[in-house]
């Protein structure tokens, strides 16, 4: 039986949640390793020799280090060509040109403002972390409009890179949710009709359910 791979952070962590939901997707065994933020545990050397930027998720398989957490799903999807959602990065060089362009926009476009979003809207009042209000309305507007891009695409397909569900619609859910569930901002995606729809659709997914559940158990 092959080893679980290791996978170092919290779910709590949009990041760390976006390699557990393809690990689940793929069906990959894997073992969480708990990493105490409050505890700086990211910041000590054993662990910056396998992140060295000092964030999670850091990932292990076997002799295999590696960090960014789009960089790790891709690699899972490869490796497990077979397994579980056989479909989620693609099986021709087309459909994976597609994904890869609508994992671009999430890391480049969509994730710029929504992860700022997540962090002053649903962090930082947790942390006790006074919000900054202009910060907060520049990204709301940043985020508006790269949704309305979002809008008009998944207008012409159910999912981001065509009809299946892939790791380029999977890679939103982890900043979505929050937006969605632990703020106020949630209509920036529910009021638009195919967005919405989008998102319920994901959303749903067993994968990200348990992924969701994972998160309950930390908190
Ligand atoms: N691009 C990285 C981002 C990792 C990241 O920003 N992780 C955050 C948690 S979601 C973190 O470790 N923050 C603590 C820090 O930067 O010190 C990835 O996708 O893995």
């Amino acid at each position: 039986m092959a080893t679980p791979v290791k996978v170092y952070g919290p779910p709590l962590s949009t990041a760390v949640s976006r390699v557990l939901a393809c690990l689940l997707e793929k069906d990959v065994q894997f073992q969480l390793i708990p990493i105490n933020m409050s505890k700086g545990e990211h910041k000590s050397p054993d662990f910056l020799k396998i992140q060295p930027f000092g964030q999670v998720p850091a990932f292990q398989d076997e002799s295999i280090s590696l960090f960014e957490s789009r960089a790790i799903c891709r690699y899972l999807c490869e490796k497990h060509a077979e397994k579980g959602n056989k479909g989620l990065y693609g099986t021709n060089p087309l459909v994976k040109a597609s994904i890869d362009q609508w994992l671009e926009a999430e890391g480049q476009s969509f994730n710029p403002p929504s992860s700022v979003l997540v962090f002053q809207l649903a962090f930082a009042p947790r942390m006790k972390i006074k919000q900054d209000q202009a910060l907060i309305n520049q990204n709301v507007e940043k985020l508006a409009k790269v949704l309305e891009v979002y809008e008009k695409n998944l207008g012409e397909s159910r999912f981001l890179a065509g009809d299946d569900f892939s790791l380029a619609d999977l890679s939103h859910l982890p900043n979505t949710h929050y937006l969605v569930n632990a703020t106020a901002r949630g209509e920036l995606f529910t009021s638009k009709k195919n967005v919405g729809r989008w998102w319920g659709e994901i959303s749903s997914r067993d994968s990200w359910k348990k992924v969701v559940d994972m998160q309950k158990q930390t908190t």
